[in-house]
C-alpha cells in the first residue's frame, strides 16, 4: 500500500486547504489498494480552521517538501513555481485544478482534471457525483465553504452558472444560507487592524512566469478597503521588499474590497507591462481597479496574454 500525498498549493488558502482535504478523503473510499494523505504547505488560513473545527475534522499536516519518488495528487494548481518543493523528484499520478494550464509534466498519462469552474471544490463536487458518491455533510462543508471564499461569495467573475448550482446544493446538505456562511467564513479572517504588512502581503501571494518575467502577485481581501488604505504607504514598501528580496522582476499587490467589488493595485520593480497591459499609471502611488475581484481571470490571464 502505497501512501500517496494530496497537495494544494503554496501559501494555501481556502481551496487549496479543502481541495486536499475532501479529494483524499474521496480517494481513500474510492482505492482501497492505496493511503491517501492531505497534506499542506503553509498556515491554515482563519476560514479554514473554523470549518475544521466546527465540522470536527483533521486538518491537512503541514509539510514543507517531498522525497524523491513521493507520489502526489495536486490539487488547485498545475504549476511548479506553486508546488511543494521536492516536485522534480516526486511522480505525480494525478491534478485536479482550475486555473491555466501551466508548466507541470509527468513521464506517464495520469488522470488531468481541469474545468473553469470557480474553485477546484466546485470540480471535486462533480468527481463524487461522477462515481456516484453520496456527499456528507462534514465533506458538503468543506467543499461549500471553498466554492465561497474562491468566488468571493460568487461574485467574482470566475463563478459559474454550475458554481451556483453547486453552491445551493451543498448549502442545502450543510443546512446553511450560503451568504451568511461565505460572510462568516470572510469575517473569521478578524480585522485588518491586527494583521501586519507582511501578513497582508503573504497570505495569499503566487508567483507566475510571465513571458521569461518571474512576477509575484499577492492578493489580500478585505471588508473596509477605506480604513486599510491608512496603511498604503507601509504596504507599498513591504511590496517592495518582496520583490528586492524575491529576485522578482516585477511585483503586484491587489488589496480586494469584496462589499465595493474592487482592488486597489500596488506595483513595484519593472511594473511598465503592468501599466501597459492594464492602461495604468502608478507614478501617483496605488491604483484604483473597479471591478477587479478575480487575481486569475482579470489580472493573470490579461499579463499572459500581454507578455506572450
Ligand atoms: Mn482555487
Amino acid at each position: 500500500m502505497a501512501e500517496i500525498f494530496v497537495v494544494g498549493h503554496r501559501n494555501p488558502d481556502n481551496d487549496a486547504i479543502m481541495s486536499a482535504s475532501v479529494l483524499a478523503d474521496l480517494k481513500n473510499k474510492l482505492d482501497g489498494d492505496n493511503h491517501y494523505k492531505a497534506v499542506r504547505l503553509g498556515p491554515l488560513p482563519a476560514e479554514s480552521e473554523l470549518v475544521f473545527t466546527e465540522f470536527g475534522v483533521e486538518a491537512p499536516e503541514l509539510i514543507d517538501h517531498v522525497d524523491e519518488g513521493q507520489k502526489i495528487i495536486l490539487t488547485d494548481h498545475n504549476e511548479l513555481g506553486q508546488a511543494v518543493a521536492g516536485i522534480d523528484k516526486a511522480e505525480v499520478v494525478e491534478i485536479v485544478d482550475h486555473h491555466r494550464i501551466a508548466d507541470v509534466s509527468t513521464a506517464a498519462p495520469i488522470t488531468f482534471i481541469n474545468l473553469p469552474l470557480g474553485s477546484t471544490c466546485s470540480i471535486i463536487t462533480k468527481i463524487f457525483d461522477y462515481y456516484g458518491i453520496e456527499i456528507e455533510k462534514d465533506a458538503a462543508a468543506r467543499l461549500l465553504a471553498a466554492v465561497l471564499t474562491d468566488t468571493v461569495i460568487l461574485k467574482s467573475p470566475t463563478a459559474t452558472e454550475e458554481d451556483r448550482t453547486i453552491v445551493e446544493r451543498l448549502s442545502a446538505i450543510v443546512g446553511v444560507d450560503p451568504v451568511e456562511f461565505g460572510m462568516k467564513l470572510f469575517k473569521s479572517r478578524g480585522g485588518d487592524d491586527d494583521v501586519t504588512v507582511e501578513e497582508i502581503c503573504s497570505r495569499d501571494s503566487k508567483e507566475f512566469n510571465f513571458g521569461g518575467k518571474k512576477v509575484w502577485i499577492a492578493q489580500y481581501e478585505t471588508v473596509d478597503l477605506e480604513g486599510l488604505r491608512s496603511r498604503t504607504a507601509e504596504i507599498a514598501a513591504q511590496v517592495e521588499k518582496v520583490q528586492a528580496d524575491g529576485g522578482y522582476d516585477a511585483a503586484l499587490m491587489l488589496l480586494t474590497d469584496i462589499i465595493q467589488e474592487g482592488s486597489d493595485f500596488i506595483g513595484a520593480g519593472d511594473i511598465k507591462f503592468i501599466e501597459d497591459a492594464f492602461g495604468i499609471s502608478f507614478a501617483e502611488g496605488p491604483v484604483w481597479m473597479p471591478g477587479v475581484l478575480s487575481r486569475k481571470k482579470q489580472v493573470a490571464a490579461k499579463l499572459i496574454e500581454f507578455t506572450s
